[in-house]
């Protein structure tokens, strides 16, 4: 299988992590892609029409994306129970898409600050989209510290993942000021071998 691959995306990122716990990392052929809004890679528009990246092309099926699929699909083929079963199944797509939302909100402040000069930014709703990330830090903070102690799984990948890009991407808004059982949490988690591979970096 071949994976569009960059080593900065949160979402390429997850992917990763689900790699390297369900040992099948020597079954994915990366391939470095780089791809934005403005300038989509051709290459990758062929196999994901919209232009993003994580996608996985498959020896025998058609390509999957986006990173909710493709790590539910590498959970199911190491049968590696990353989803759970059960109510705990609901909570951990629930707490999945709340990670992922983070990154939405935080990458589309990346691309604002990248893609739109200055005079043309909306301060309100860049205020908007951070105040979404808060919320949800804020949400996790005071309603899931049960369910992140608990064992590791894909929900906890993708608010790793989102945390890690926090850091990477907009250290100056602070994160963990106000929430500090998710921090520490957070510190505990990130020296687990699958993040610490696995860590954002620009690409050369
Ligand atoms: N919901 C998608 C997922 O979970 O895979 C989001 C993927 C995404 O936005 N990836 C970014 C991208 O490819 C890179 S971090 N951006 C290019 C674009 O938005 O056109």
């Amino acid at each position: 299988m071949k994976l569009s691959h960059s080593p900065a995306s949160p979402y390429v990122r997850k992917v990763m992590v689900v790699l390297h716990e369900t040992g099948q990392l020597d079954d994915v052929e990366l391939v470095p892609t780089a791809t934005t809004p403005i300038a989509p890679s051709a290459e990758l528009i062929g196999k994901n029409p919209l232009g993003k990246i994580p996608a996985l092309e498959r020896d025998d099926g058609p390509t999957l994306f986006d990173s909710r699929v493709i790590c539910a699909f590498l959970d199911a083929r190491a049968n590696a129970g990353l989803y759970g079963s059960g109510a705990r199944h609901w909570e951990i797509r629930t707490l999945e898409a709340l990670g992922d939302g983070i990154l939405d909100a935080a990458l589309s402040l990346t691309y604002e600050a990248r893609f739109r000069p200055e005079d043309k930014r909306v301060p309100d709703w860049m205020e908007g989209q951070w105040g979404k990330a808060a919320r949800a830090c804020a949400a996790l903070d005071r309603m899931w510290m049960s369910h992140l102690a608990g064992p590791f799984d894909a929900g906890q990948i993708a608010v790793a993942c989102a945390l890690g890009y926090l850091d990477f991407r907009h250290a100056a808004r602070d994160w963990r000021k106000d929430n500090p059982a998710l921090a520490e949490w957070y510190a505990r988690i990130e020296s687990r071998p699958s993040l610490a591979a696995t860590r954002p970096a620009d690409p050369r």
